[in-house]
């Protein structure tokens, strides 16, 4: 993989700031996006901007067209069918439209329970919350040892024919930690129970088989993976979604209409009411083009490198404590961390400052998890297929001042 081509597809690692170079370490949050996404995006814009499934014009033929190949793709890109993914707004609204969905085609009853594990971020645990208070539904967490990973004893011992979902992480968006999905999905479906995988942290960083995992949801968000805000996913196994009802009504999302009833269209538009964001789709398939064309594997096993070296940089800082399996076997590109007496989000200030290094710091949207390390918040440098060793070291030789300074 040659990472100094791949930069240079990237316009905005050009920025500087103060005559410094921006390192971006913020990749879990966000990713970048390459001229390829954006080119897409403009040309929609420019040259063919329409409302799709709504015209016989050409322009709304190509739009549609676009729009379409981009589920394809997706689909390609995951090993689904094509109208096995719905375009939603992010992995959060992914996480709503299957909540609200079992919870109108009334699957749980009062005591049923839903498996996830202590490692969730909030979009796949408050969703449930909704169901504990209005379905009677028990949420139930697997808990995690204490090298992070996740304690399967304890996920085996908690799963049982109460057990309805089970809705797990596959890579942490905190600790990092990749969990034995496979393993967890086949758990789950001996106890006869629903499989749902968080891939908004994986589906970026390494290749995904839906088949494979046997997952029957699996939700997902563009922007992390080169694509634009705004648009994401979820994959549903085809007879799931015909049963699932949807949760948004409206436009495009039915066949026919009459004054008190109405007919659901054919997947994935029974799930896409209204008008999407047409451009954020077609950006989302230039994104997977993008990604293939490099490879998944390719992609992983640099990241696994960048990984090792950044583990090894920062473990060594004195005062620095790291959260995260320290294997890159076993874990996503990330470190998590924090500095004795600074604040987390002081130490992010301090970074951007004095380096224009960005990180992210707080709860992470992961409050359960993260409050338990430290109630104050943590810091986090996350990477992606465009990050050097050299910007590594840019970053650990200037977290190690700012902890003798300020720690
Ligand atoms: N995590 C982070 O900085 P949305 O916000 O809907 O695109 O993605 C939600 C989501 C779901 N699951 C996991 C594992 C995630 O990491 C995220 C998003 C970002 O960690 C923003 S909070």
């Amino acid at each position: 993989m040659n990472v100094e081509k791949i930069r240079k597809d990237f316009p905005i690692l050009k920025r500087k700031d103060d005559g410094k170079q921006l390192i971006y370490f913020d990749n879990a949050a966000t990713s970048l996006k390459p001229e390829a996404v954006l080119d897409e995006v403009v040309d929609y814009y420019s040259r063919y901007t329409a409302n799709i499934h709504r015209g016989v014009h050409k322009l709304s033929q190509e739009a549609s067209e676009k729009y379409e190949m981009a589920h394809r793709k997706v689909a390609k890109f995951i090993n689904a069918k094509h109208d096995e993914i719905i375009f939603t707004r992010n992995a959060t609204e992914s996480f709503n439209l299957l909540m609200y969905g079992l919870y109108n085609q009334k699957y749980f009853s009062e005591g049923d329970e839903i498996i996830i594990s202590a490692m969730e971020h909030h979009a796949n645990i408050v969703p449930w919350q909704f169901l504990e208070k209005n379905a009677g539904v028990k949420l139930v967490y697997a808990e995690l040892n204490e090298d992070f990973t996740l304690n399967m004893d304890d996920y085996r011992e908690k799963i049982s024919p109460k057990t309805k979902l089970v809705s797990m992480t596959h890579i942490s968006n905190t600790v990092a930690t990749i969990t034995p999905i496979k393993e967890i999905g086949k758990i789950a479906k001996d106890a006869g129970a629903l499989f749902a995988v968080d891939a908004a942290q994986s589906i970026p960083h390494m290749k995904l088989d839906v088949k494979d995992i046997n997952a029957d949801f699996l939700a997902f968000s563009g922007h992390k993976m080169l694509a634009p805000t705004g648009i994401g996913g979820l994959f549903g196994k085809k007879e799931l979604l015909e049963r699932l009802p949807p949760f948004m009504f409206g436009g495009d999302m039915i066949l026919s209409v009459e004054r008190h009833s109405s007919e659901w269209n054919d997947l994935p538009h029974k799930f896409e009411a209204g008008t999407p964001h047409i451009a954020g789709g077609i950006g989302l398939g230039a994104a997977v083009d993008y990604l293939s064309k490099i490879g998944m594997d390719e992609i992983r096993s640099h990241e696994k490198e960048i990984l090792e070296y950044a583990l090894d940089r920062v473990n060594g800082i004195e005062g620095i404590t790291v959260y995260n399996p320290m294997d890159a076997e076993k874990q996503g590109g990330i470190v998590l961390f924090s500095a004795k007496e600074i604040e987390a989000h002081d130490l992010a200030l301090a970074l951007d400052e004095s380096a224009n290094v960005a990180i992210r710091s707080g709860m992470h949207c992961a409050e359960p998890l993260v409050s338990s390390l430290n109630p104050k918040g943590l810091d986090r440098a996350s990477f992606y297929l465009y990050n050097t060793k050299e910007e590594v070291d840019v970053f650990a030789e200037q977290l190690e001042k700012i902890v003798k300074t300020l720690g």
